[in-house]
């Protein structure tokens, strides 16, 4: 049960918009793959589906030039969702499908795709991934998403081998690197992407207890962080572990 003072701090939370902090590794993976984007013709972006409001934001594409690409949007993590999220996302997904030619034409890109899974996903994505290949005759992927959303552990199935280092915090991969799935097809890990766009702080604290970011990306002293959070979590209606 929420009680008075815990709602008006849940308001406040809402309510408040704070920055969140851009680590320089971020900035230096954007400006590499901005560089290396023209020998790049797929990205795969990857949604943590617990928190797919927070974790899909396609403003990360506009700092690409993505003329004629193909991208491949994969809803990672829906084992760790229950029946009514599963149909609130399916319902995001139908509503993004429903405006796909916009979303091509925005961003100038040849093809979109959806997939919606986690491991047992990646005979799909694999399977995918071939068949553009034979149509394209190479593919050079970069993988791209918020901090821990899978990225690193998708590679790894995708090569059969835990060659890419997978932890459940933020910020685990810190340098791009490059993989080979087959000999034409080559994929790009890269760390997490955070944008310094305003937030409110209700949802930064979400991303926090997701370990999508970690206390320094919020610009306030942690005590008040983890006080607040405490205070966050006694309201079911936000809390969703
Ligand atoms: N339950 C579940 N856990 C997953 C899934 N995919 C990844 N994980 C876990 O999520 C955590 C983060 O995975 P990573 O692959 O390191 O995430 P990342 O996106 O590479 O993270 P950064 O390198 O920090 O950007 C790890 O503990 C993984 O085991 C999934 O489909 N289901
Ligand atoms: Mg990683």
């Amino acid at each position: 049960m929420i009680n008075k003072k815990n709602g008006v701090i849940i308001k406040y939370m809402e309510e408040v918009k704070i920055k969140l902090s851009f680590p320089l590794h971020v900035k230096k993976s954007i400006d590499i793959i901005q560089k290396i984007i023209k020998k790049i013709n797929t990205i795969i972006y990857v949604v943590d589906s617990r928190v797919f409001e927070l974790t899909f934001d396609l403003n990360i594409l506009n700092k690409f030039q993505l003329k004629n690409k193909i991208l491949i949007i994969f809803f990672n993590k829906t084992d760790l969702i229950d029946k009514k999220d599963k149909k609130n996302l399916q319902d995001f997904i139908n509503n993004l499908e429903s405006n796909i030619n916009q979303i091509k034409e925005k961003f100038k890109l040849k093809e979109i795709y959806f997939i919606i899974g986690n491991k047992e996903k990646i005979k799909d994505l694999k399977n995918k991934l071939k068949e553009i290949a034979n149509r394209e005759l190479f593919i050079n992927i970069v993988i791209i998403g918020y901090p821990n959303v899978g990225k690193s552990t998708i590679i790894n199935r995708l090569i059969n081998r835990s060659k890419a280092k997978v932890e459940d915090k933020v910020g685990t991969t810190r340098s791009l690197q490059w993989y080979s799935i087959e000999y034409n097809i080559k994929i790009l890990d890269s760390p997490g992407i955070i944008l310094p766009t305003d937030t409110t702080l209700k949802d930064a604290l979400t991303l926090y207890k997701f370990n999508i970011i970690s206390e320094s990306f919020i610009p306030l002293p942690t005590e008040k962080i983890q006080s607040m959070l405490r205070k966050y979590e006694k309201d079911s209606k936000y809390n969703r572990n």
